[in-house]
């Protein structure tokens, strides 16, 4: 089955998460990440409409757990991202908890993509998503995001540096190049995510 991408559709969104009683049914992808990294302009690059979610230079855009439609029986999820500092206490943990209950009790989540911003590399909540996806077995690659901000050899000595970094533990996840500016990976994206979900379907 052919995925249309352009006819994702936003379905609601979540400020707090203790159920697995919404949507009950089918298969979700979830895109995960530090503040700022750049997940809802990932999801508007693969719908290619810019409309699509919310997105901003400031961290700390996304808020609430996002929802989209991409089949019947197939969703996207715009998580909230992690570690921005910026906000009141109250407000990160709240943020926090959102991400980790919804990552740790989802039954419907079998992909999670980890957007890394290519300049940072992997910081230390980023390791707790990779460890929680081993734990739960749930499918998972990472994208370098905002690629089109270092050079080509900037881009291969940050994808050295990080497969050195996941070496030990998770050598065998695959990471992808990409930006939402210039689409250079968009297509290696797409194909990991239409693999999987035709290993559910
Ligand atoms: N140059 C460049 N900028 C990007 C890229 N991807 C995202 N951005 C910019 O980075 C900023 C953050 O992007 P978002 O998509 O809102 O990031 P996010 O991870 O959803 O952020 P939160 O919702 O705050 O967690 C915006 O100003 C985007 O335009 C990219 O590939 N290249
Ligand atoms: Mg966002």
């Amino acid at each position: 089955m052919i995925i249309n991408y352009q006819c994702i559709q936003f379905l609601n969104s979540f400020f707090r998460w203790n159920t697995n009683h919404v949507y009950p049914y089918g298969i979700e992808f979830a895109f995960t990440g530090y503040s700022n990294s750049g997940k809802s302009s990932l999801i508007n690059c693969l719908a290619n409409n810019n409309k699509l979610v919310r997105f901003s230079r400031f961290p700390g855009c996304t808020k609430m757990i996002n929802v989209f439609r991409v089949t019947s029986r197939f969703r996207f999820v715009d998580l909230p991202g992690y570690g921005y500092s910026q906000l009141c206490k109250h407000e990160q943990i709240r943020i926090q908890n959102l991400i980790f209950t919804y990552l740790k009790t989802r039954t419907y989540l079998k992909g999670l993509i980890l957007l890394i911003d290519i300049r940072r590399l992997i910081r230390s909540i980023d390791y707790d998503v990779l460890k929680l996806s081993k734990k739960r077995n749930i499918n998972i690659f990472i994208v370098l995001t905002k690629c089109d901000k270092v050079t080509l050899l900037v881009q291969k000595k940050q994808l050295y540096i990080l497969k050195k970094q996941l070496f030990v533990n998770f050598n065998n996840i695959e990471i992808i190049v990409f930006s939402s500016r210039t689409k250079v990976g968009v297509n290696k994206i797409l194909n990991i995510i239409n693999m999987w979900y035709k290993n559910y379907m």
